[in-house]
C-alpha cells in the first residue's frame, strides 16, 4: 500500500501492515516553530505520548533526500539542531529529494507523505492558512490546498491570528474541508481558545471524528478533515493580550521585510521573545494535547473499519 520511495521505519511499517493505529507528525514544527532544545524535548515527548495512548508515532521528514516516515532518536536531534534544514511544503519536496538535502515538512508536505504511506490521522500544532493582508500579496499557505485533495484528517489548535482566521476558515468551505470543533462552538486561535468565529461543526469524542473520517473517504470525498482542539484552559493566553503580541510582531515583519515562506517562521520565533517564553509553553501544551486526541481518533478509526 506504502508508496516503494518511502522509507517506513519498522516499527511503523510493521503497525501499517497490521492495520494498527498510526499518527503522523511534522517536522517543520521542530525545525522552523521552535528553538533548541525545546524543540526536540518536544517531538520526544509528543512521540511518547502516541505511544501512551495506544497508536505508533511516525515522525516525517527529508534526511539526504530520503522520505522517512518515523524517525530515530538521532535523527530528531539533527532536525532540532542542524541548521542546514530546509522548510519543505508540497513545491519543495521534489527539489530537496533530487539533491538529498534535509528537510523539515510543514502540514502540506506531512499530509502528502502521510497519505503516501497510508496513514489517515495526523497531529500537529497549528495550521498555515491564509495571511493578513493576502489580498495584495496573495499569500495563502500551501496547507490549505493540500487539505482540499489529500485524504488525512489533522489535528491542531486552529489557526493563529497571524492569519486572517474568517478568510482562513471561507478558505477551507470553498475547498470542500470539513472543519470541526472538538467540544466546542467556537474555532479556537492557537494560544486562545476563543477566535470570534465559530466552528463550521461540532464533535464531542474521538469516535465522532473517526465516523466522520469514514463517512467522507467511503463516499469517495477526497481531501482532507481539521479537527480543531482548543487549548486547554489552565494554558491559554487570552485573545487580547496575545493580539496586541502579535500585532507588534507582524509590524516588525513588515519593517524587516520579511515574507513568503520566512514569514510564519519569523513570526512564531518573535512572538517567543516578545512573550518571554509564555508562548512556547503554551504552544508546548497545546501540541501535547493534541497528541492525546489524535492518538484517541486513530484507535478510532482503525477500530471502525470493517476487517479485511
Ligand atoms: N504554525 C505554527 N507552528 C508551525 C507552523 C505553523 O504554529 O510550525 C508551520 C507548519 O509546518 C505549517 C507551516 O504547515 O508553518 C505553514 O507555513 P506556510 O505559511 O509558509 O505555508
Ligand atoms: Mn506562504
Amino acid at each position: 500500500m506504502s508508496h516503494p520511495s518511502l522509507h517506513l521505519a519498522p516499527e511503523v511499517a510493521d503497525a501499517l501492515a497490521a492495520g494498527q493505529p498510526v499518527v503522523a507528525l511534522e517536522s517543520t514544527i521542530i525545525s522552523h516553530g521552535m528553538p533548541y532544545p525545546q524543540n526536540v524535548a518536544m517531538a520526544t515527548e509528543v512521540e511518547g505520548i502516541v505511544r501512551e495512548h495506544g497508536a505508533v508515532p511516525a515522525t516525517i521528514a527529508i534526511l539526504d533526500g530520503r522520505l522517512c516516515i518515523g524517525l530515530s532518536p538521532d535523527q530528531l536531534e539533527l532536525l532540532a539542531s542542524d541548521g542546514n534544514v530546509t522548510k519543505v511544503s508540497v513545491r519543495d519536496l521534489p527539489y530537496v529529494v533530487a539533491r538529498g538535502q534535509h528537510g523539515a515538512t510543514t502540514v502540506a508536505a506531512t499530509m502528502r507523505l502521510a497519505a503516501m504511506a497510508g496513514i489517515r490521522t495526523f497531529v500537529t500544532g497549528g495550521l498555515g492558512g491564509v495571511h493578513r493582508g493576502a489580498q495584495q500579496t496573495f499569500d495563502i499557505s500551501a496547507d490549505l490546498t493540500e487539505l482540499g485533495q489529500t485524504s488525512v484528517a489533522v489535528v491542531s489548535a486552529g489557526v493563529k491570528s497571524i492569519l486572517d482566521i474568517g478568510l482562513t476558515l471561507e478558505t477551507l468551505e470553498t475547498l470542500g474541508v470539513p472543519v470541526l470543533g472538538l467540544g466546542s462552538d467556537e474555532f479556537p486561535s492557537f494560544y486562545s481558545r476563543s477566535s470570534g468565529h465559530p466552528a463550521p461543526m461540532r464533535v464531542d469524542s474521538a469516535a465522532e471524528v473517526a465516523a466522520v473520517m469514514r463517512a467522507k473517504w467511503d463516499l469517495g470525498i477526497e481531501g482532507g478533515i481539521v479537527i480543531a482542539n482548543p487549548i486547554p484552559l489552565e494554558d491559554e493566553i487570552p485573545a487580547d493580550e496575545i493580539g496586541a503580541i502579535i500585532d507588534q510582531a507582524l509590524g516588525d515583519m513588515d519593517a524587516l521585510g520579511i515574507r513568503g515562506k520566512e514569514a510564519t517562521p519569523y513570526l512564531l520565533g518573535r512572538i517567543v521573545e516578545i512573550t518571554g517564553g509564555a508562548s512556547l509553553t503554551a504552544n508546548i501544551a497545546l501540541v501535547r494535547h493534541n497528541a492525546r486526541l489524535g492518538a484517541a481518533i486513530a484507535v478510532a478509526y482503525a477500530g471502525s473499519g470493517t476487517p479485511a
